[in-house]
C-alpha cells in the first residue's frame, strides 16, 4: 500500500485520468496535483484518448476550479519520473497506456492489473476523490483550499449518484468534513446533464421491465453518465405501482447500478448488497442505494445469463427470500431448530453516557455504515472481536454477560476504526477508547439454525433497530425468553455455539 510520501520521491511527476475523464478522475486527480504542487514538485495533470472532454459540467469544473488538464496524443517516448493512473489501473482498457520510467496507481474500483507494485486500490470507495483525500489525512495534509475541496466533494457527489449511494464510511466522513462551496457545487449541479442524455433516459423509460407480484422495475440503459442512473430510478419509484426498482448499465469493467424503494420490508440497501453479494458491493440506505458487479465474476458465475434476465431473477429471489420476524409476537417456530449453548466469550461494551450526555443524538460510524442512538440510557454499544458495532438494551445485556473492570482491546487493527458523533455540534469521538470489557456468560441454551432466506428482525422493545440475516447466518432464539430473537454470522456462529449435550458425550 502506497504513501503520498513514497511518491514525494520522485520527480518529475505526471498525473494520469482515464480516457474521457468524468468529474472523479479529473478531481482526484487535481487533488494529487495540488499535493504535489504545494510540495514544489514539477508536476503535470494529463488524460489522453480519442475524446477531448466537451461534457458541459466538466468543462464548467474546469473554468470554475481552474484545473489545469491537458490532452496528450499517445507517445512512444517514455514518461520522465513517475506516471500515477487516478481512478483507473495502468494498463486496463479505459485508459491509454503511456510508456514511462515508474508507474503507480491510485484507484477505486475493482482490481484489475496486478503486476504494478506502486498501488493503492479500494474498492469499497464510493469515488476515488475520496480516496486521495484519505491519503491527505495520511500524509497530515489538511485541504483548506476552497477549490480543491469543492472539486473533491464533486468527484464523491459524481460518482455516487448525488451522494445518495454513499456506504463507505470514508466516503460519509468527506461529505461531511470537506470545505466546499456551495454556490460552485449548485451551479455544476444546473449543467450536469447533456441532451443526449436527456434521450438515453428518454429511451431507457420506455424499455422498462416490470413485476406484478412484486411491485419492481427493472432498466438497463445505454451507456452514460453514472449520475443519470440515480436520476431515473429517482423518477421510477415515484410511479404508484413501482415499490422498488434497479436502473443499471454496463461499464468498461463491469455493471453500475442505482437501486431505489419505497417498501418497509425491502431495503434498498439490502437489495444493493443481495443483488451485488460475491460478484462485487453495494449499499447505501434503506430508500436510495447502489452498487457495482465485476464483469469477470459475473461472467465467471452466469456464463451465458443475460444480466436483465439475471438482476430480476435476483430482485424476485430476494422477495421469495425474505421473511420478516417479529420478536416481540415470541411465538418463532423452533420446531427445524436445534438447541445449542453459548460459550462464554469476550466482547467490548460501552456505555454511550460515559461520552455524551443524556438525550444527545448521535451517529455511530462504522465499516457497516451509519446507525442513529438517541442516548436514552437504556443501550450499550456493543464493539465484536472483528470491530462490528451493535446496540443492545442494557437489561437483555445484564442478563447474559458479566462485566470485566478491563480495557477492551481488538486482537487487530480495523479497516476503519469506529467513531460515534454528537449531532447537535458535529463533535466525534472514536469508540473503542471507551470500550470496557465483558465476559458473556457461558452455557446460555439457545435454539438455532442456518438461515437458507434472508431475514429482517424487528427486536421486542426495540424495534427500530433492525437486525437482518442472510443466508448462511444462524438464526437464535434463547430458550428461556422467545422475544429475544437475533441473528449470528455464521463463523462467530462456529466459535461460539456448540450443540447442546455434545460436550458431555464427547467427555464421557
Ligand atoms: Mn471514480
Amino acid at each position: 500500500m502506497i504513501t503520498l510520501e513514497q511518491l514525494e520521491q520522485y520527480e518529475p511527476i505526471t498525473i494520469q485520468c482515464h480516457d474521457n475523464p468524468d468529474g472523479d478522475a479529473i478531481a482526484s486527480g487535481f487533488g494529487l496535483y495540488t499535493y504535489f504542487k504545494e510540495k514544489g514538485k514539477d508536476v503535470r495533470l494529463i488524460y489522453s484518448g480519442r475524446n477531448r472532454i466537451k461534457k458541459a459540467n466538466l468543462t464548467l469544473m474546469l473554468s470554475l476550479l481552474d484545473i489545469p488538464i491537458t490532452h496528450v496524443e499517445p507517445q512512444e517516448e517514455p514518461i520522465e519520473g513517475l506516471l500515477i493512473t487516478v481512478d483507473c489501473q495502468y494498463g486496463a482498457g479505459n485508459v491509454t497506456k503511456l510508456p514511462a520510467e515508474q508507474v503507480a496507481i491510485i484507484d477505486h474500483h475493482q482490481v484489475e492489473i496486478t503486476d504494478v507494485k506502486m498501488c493503492r486500490i479500494e474498492p469499497t470507495f464510493g469515488s476515488c476523490s475520496t480516496l486521495v483525500w484519505k491519503m491527505f489525512l495520511e500524509a497530515g495534509y489538511r485541504v483548506t483550499n476552497m477549490r480543491l475541496g469543492t472539486a473533491l466533494y464533486y468527484g464523491l457527489y459524481t460518482d455516487t449518484s448525488q451522494l445518495t449511494e454513499i456506504f463507505n464510511p470514508n466516503d460519509m466522513d468527506m461529505r461531511d468534513q470537506i470545505i466546499h462551496d456551495g454556490e460552485q457545487i449548485r451551479h455544476l449541479k444546473q449543467t450536469n446533464l447533456s441532451l443526449e442524455e436527456m434521450e438515453i433516459a428518454g429511451l431507457a423509460l420506455l424499455r422498462s421491465i416490470y413485476n406484478a407480484d412484486y411491485h419492481y422495475a427493472v432498466i438497463k440503459t445505454k451507456p452514460c453518465d453514472p449520475n443519470l442512473l440515480g436520476l431515473i430510478s429517482d423518477f421510477l419509484i415515484q410511479v404508484a405501482e413501482i415499490n422498488s426498482c434497479i436502473v443499471y448499465n454496463e461499464q468498461e469493467d463491469g455493471y453500475k447500478l442505482s437501486v431505489r424503494s419505497c417498501s418497509k420490508e425491502a431495503h434498498a440497501n439490502d437489495i444493493a448488497a443481495y443483488v451485488t453479494e460475491g460478484i462485487g458491493s453495494g449499499g447505501g440506505h434503506i430508500d436510495k442505494a447502489g452498487g457495482f458487479i465485476n464483469r469477470k465474476l459475473y461472467e465467471k458465475q452466469y456464463t451465458t445469463l443475460h444480466t436483465q434476465a439475471f438482476m430480476g431473477n435476483r430482485m424476485a429471489e430476494f422477495f421469495d427470500n425474505n421473511q420478516t420476524i417479529y420478536a416481540a409476537d415470541g411465538d418463532l417456530n423452533t420446531s427445524d431448530m436445534r438447541e445449542y449453548c453459548r460459550k462464554s466469550v469476550s466482547f467490548g461494551y460501552i456505555d454511550p453516557l460515559d461520552i455524551f450526555p443524556l438525550g444527545t443524538p448521535t451517529t455511530i460510524r462504522s465499516m457497516a455504515g451509519d446507525l442513529k442512538l438517541l442516548i436514552d440510557g437504556e443501550h450499550y454499544i456493543m464493539i465484536g472481536m472483528r470491530g462490528e458495532v451493535y446496540l443492545r438494551c442494557k437489561e437483555q445485556f445484564l442478563n447474559q454477560n458479566n462485566m470485566v473492570r478491563k480495557r477492551f482491546k481488538l486482537p487487530a487493527a480495523l479497516e476503519y476504526n469506529p467513531v460515534i458523533r454528537n449531532d447537535n455540534d458535529g463533535s466525534m469521538r472514536g469508540l473503542i477508547a471507551y470500550a470496557k470489557s465483558c465476559v458473556s456468560i457461558g452455557d446460555i441454551r439457545v435454539y438455532a439454525k442456518k438461515l437458507k432466506k434472508t431475514v429482517k428482525i424487528f427486536p421486542a422493545n426495540d424495534e427500530e433497530h433492525v437486525l437482518f440475516g442472510k443466508p448462511g447466518d444462524y438464526l437464535c432464539v434463547r430458550k428461556d425468553n422467545p422475544q429475544d430473537v437475533y441473528v449470528v454470522e455464521k463463523e462467530q456462529f462456529t466459535l461460539f455455539y456448540r450443540r447442546a449435550g455434545r460436550r458431555m458425550q464427547n467427555e464421557v
